[in-house]
């Protein structure tokens, strides 16, 4: 990382495979023009108005890659110029690179996958590889830029795995992606290679927030995050290598006023006019797509064929206005759908057309924003019917530049934006009928119900802007940075676990206060697998051997397995998550006297479930049943533990019991039976100068509340928690005893 400058309001670090600007040099000239597409419109709109508004982190810089392939003696000037003029920073590609990179494993493997076209899905190792070397690529050059306080915001696919290289390469900045296309169903995720779909779900992971266009992408991201990590989220967030994540939708939007502003100038206005008067009394519907299979334009044709076929009382009286811009014209794929295009509006045209009519105007090319304006606002209808698209912003577009109220929308249901757009005609892509019939209702449609409808989606597009897209986004990373800043904080450090062993060794009396399972042994697959071994049980004898500590351990273990392991030791032992108690030296006494009328009852329920969950299975306590669902399918798993959460909550409302969730358990018990009681009991027989307890588990959590503010409260594993400090893994704590005992020896 540079460390040239600190700076404390720190830039926005926009990466994207695309510059918004595209660089061609000729015999050693220079000349720009602008990249066209959704990701690039959208982002320039957005970063142009947070640099008007001097807004914290108004000052930006794009990384991306500048469009062709830029000799290496050419490349120091064109690095210069972005960097001066307009705020980019290149990374060169070769166009061999960009051949198995962009066009191969993007285009040839997430595009087609994520879009849900298995069949076109190329996999090869090859490419894969290259874009590791890519992602790669692009993380070192990041990583040169990079200053503290600077934010980071990855755009697309093509870059899914560089989020967790650069948490690595700078830890402290905040990390932002975004996925502009879906993300696919885990039965279609799950067709790519093991290995290539957990990196991509661990590179994803790297971020502080993961955006996606609608919830259910989110919701196909945290399938496959529980899938391929056993990652279970809460509320969108997961919790992942000492960090929480927040996975959310953010739909985006566009850049509502320059399209509606644009749409009301009086030279667009005219020309729109113009565009009317040459389609004489002929109504227009409008399709503008990039050249796609997603964007089911073929499909979309055959449908108006099917409509000229079924109405003819329309021949001489409708246009199609059919607007294709070029796209990844080094894909054959995209080639032979051109030519599926050409072919299909050459037969409709001769089959319907006569000398005065052509029911399709045929375009391929890019258009201006004023051009685009005038059709958007010429058209009647819009015929917007991807197979599959992450948002869409056309539809959006087109609804922004209707200023008359009026006009229809068809959009597709497999779009994102349809979600956001209910009042548009919402047809199925794949039916020629549904698609056919909505034409013919769009043409028809009276003209106040389309005044209705198109005013409620104006309103939405007008409030959910790009703009406000941009903000939530970075309000939320920043927000969950500030939140990780605070769990980073509580991390117990070589520093301060220095400071701890030496206020430790200079005290009279201490407490120490553990948790079994998870705290001092690892969590196991079984419960009767996690026994402690030899290196505790002699941890534990020394420390119980200095008369200066007064050691608890305490479980929600039956005592009698307490008993087996720890019972010749000199310490306190709490069993069944207080329900039971030995003092050093004493004998089992009852703390809690649950009446245990319950368990008949609530058995057969959980029993019910063991047989529904194959791998789960009951652990039966005196005052506490728990459910243990660790080796079953943690998909299945984490939803019937939803279910059975609930229906034992509704259970036993109104009785003395409640139902925990613990680490893979649900775990039923007497409500009096808590380890903060419990552990207060412990305390009450000394006056101790430290307190030190800690613990891995929601039940921990407990006991964290309940001692005095001076206690050291460990929390192992990083988890939001009432603890003060917080230890990466079990081992860190083992790590910790062994100081501790250290500290005694001298
Ligand atoms: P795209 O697949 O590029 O974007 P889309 O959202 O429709 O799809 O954006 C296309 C853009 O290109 C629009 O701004 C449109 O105006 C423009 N365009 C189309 N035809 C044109 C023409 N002939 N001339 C000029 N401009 C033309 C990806 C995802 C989408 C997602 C966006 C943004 O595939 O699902 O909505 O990113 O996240």
């Amino acid at each position: 990382m540079s460390e040239t400058t600190t700076k404390k309001t720190g830039r926005l670090i926009i990466v994207s495979n695309r510059l918004p600007m595209t660089v061609n040099m000729e015999e050693g000239k220079m000349t720009l023009g602008p990249s066209a597409g959704g990701l690039v419109s959208a982002l320039g709109a957005y970063l142009e108005r947070r640099q008007q508004d001097d807004t914290e982190l108004a000052e930006y810089l794009w990384v991306g890659w500048p469009g062709n392939d830029i000799a290496e003696a050419d490349q120091p000037l064109v690095r210069q110029h972005l960097r001066d003029e307009p705020g980019c920073d290149p990374v060169f590609l070769t166009a061999e690179v960009m051949d198995k990179f962009y066009l191969g494993f993007c285009n040839k493997t997430v595009w087609p996958l994520f879009h849900y076209f298995p069949t076109l899905t190329v996999y090869e190792e090859e490419m894969w590889k290259v874009y590791e070397a890519v992602n790669r690529q692009f993380c070192r050059v990041v990583a040169e830029l990079v200053q503290p306080g600077d934010v980071i915001w990855i755009h697309d696919y093509h870059f899914m795995l560089l989020p967790a290289m650069l948490r690595e390469c700078c830890p402290d900045n905040s990390i932002g992606f975004f996925l502009h296309i879906p993300f696919p169903a885990y039965e279609i995720f799950r067709l790519l290679p093991r290995k290539w779909a957990a990196s991509l779900v661990e590179g994803l992971l790297g971020s502080d927030v993961v955006g996606f266009h609608t919830v259910d992408y989110v919701r196909h991201f945290l399938t496959a995050v529980l899938r391929l990590t056993g990652h279970q989220h809460q509320i969108g967030r997961v919790m992942f290598q000492g960090r929480e994540i927040r996975v959310d939708a953010f739909p985006i939007g566009i850049d509502f006023e320059k399209y509606h502003e644009t749409a009301c100038l009086p030279k667009i206005r005219r020309e729109a006019d113009l565009i009317r008067r040459k389609l004489v009394q002929q109504k227009a519907i409008l399709s503008v797509d990039r050249l796609d299979y997603t964007k089911g334009i073929a499909k979309r044709l055959r449908a108006y064929e099917l409509f000229l076929e079924r109405h003819p009382e329309w021949h001489q009286e409708v246009i199609m206005l059919l607007l294709v811009v070029p796209s990844r014209i080094g894909v054959d794929r995209y080639q032979d759908m051109r030519r599926e295009i050409d072919e299909l509006v050459g037969r409709i045209n001769g089959r319907f057309g006569d000398i005065g009519w052509a029911p399709i105007a045929y375009l391929y090319k890019n258009l201006g924003l004023q051009a685009l304006s005038s059709l958007y606002s010429a058209a009647d209808v819009a015929l917007v019917t991807p197979l599959r698209d992450g948002m869409n912003l056309v539809a959006k577009e087109f609804v922004a530049s209707r200023t008359q109220d009026d006009g229809v929308l068809i959009l597709s249901e497999m779009a994102g934006a349809a979600r956001e757009l209910p009042e548009a005609l919402i047809i199925n892509p794949n039916s020629r009928e549904e698609m056919a019939e909505a034409i013919h209702q769009a043409l028809v449609m009276p003209p106040g119900e389309q005044a209705e409808r198109i005013r409620a989606m104006r309103d939405n597009v007008q409030r959910y802007d790009v703009h406000r897209w941009g903000w939530l986004f970075l309000h939320a990373l920043q927000n969950l940075s500030a939140a990780n800043q605070l769990t980073a904080d509580k991390m117990l450090n070589e520093e301060k676990m220095a400071n701890l062993v030496r206020q430790f060794a200079l005290t009279n009396r201490r407490a120490l206060i553990f948790d079994y399972d998870g705290t001092l042994v690892p969590l196991a697959r079984t419960p009767e697998q996690a026994i402690p071994g030899e290196y505790l049980l002699r941890l534990l004898r020394a420390l119980t051997a200095e008369q200066r500590n007064d050691v608890t351990i305490v479980s929600g273990r039956p005592r009698e397995f307490l008993q087996q392991h720890f019972g010749d030791l000199r310490l306190t032992l709490v069993a069944e998550h207080g329900a039971w108690m030995k003092r050093r030296g004493g004998i089992w006494r009852k703390r809690v006297f649950p009446d245990n009328a319950w368990k008949p009852r609530i058995l057969p329920l959980l029993e019910y479930y063991v047989e529904r969950l194959p791998a789960s299975f009951l652990e039966e306590k005196e005052c506490s049943i728990a459910w243990h669902y660790r080796l079953s399918d943690a998909e299945s798993a984490e939803f019937m533990a939803q279910e059975l959460k609930f229906e034992l909550t509704n259970l036993l409302l109104q009785t003395n019991m409640e139902v925990l969730e613990g680490n893979k358990v649900l775990e039923v018990r007497a409500k009096a039976a808590n380890k903060g009681a419990a552990v207060l009991a412990t305390l009450d027989d000394g006056n101790y100068g430290m307190i030190l307890a800690a613990g891995d588990d929601w039940t921990d959590e407990d006991m964290f509340q309940v001692l005095p503010a001076t206690a050291m409260t460990i929390r192992v594993g990083v988890r939001p928690t009432a603890a003060n400090y917080l230890l990466a893994d079990q081992q860190d704590l083992i790590a910790l005893l062994e100081k501790l005992m250290m500290a005694d020896l001298g």
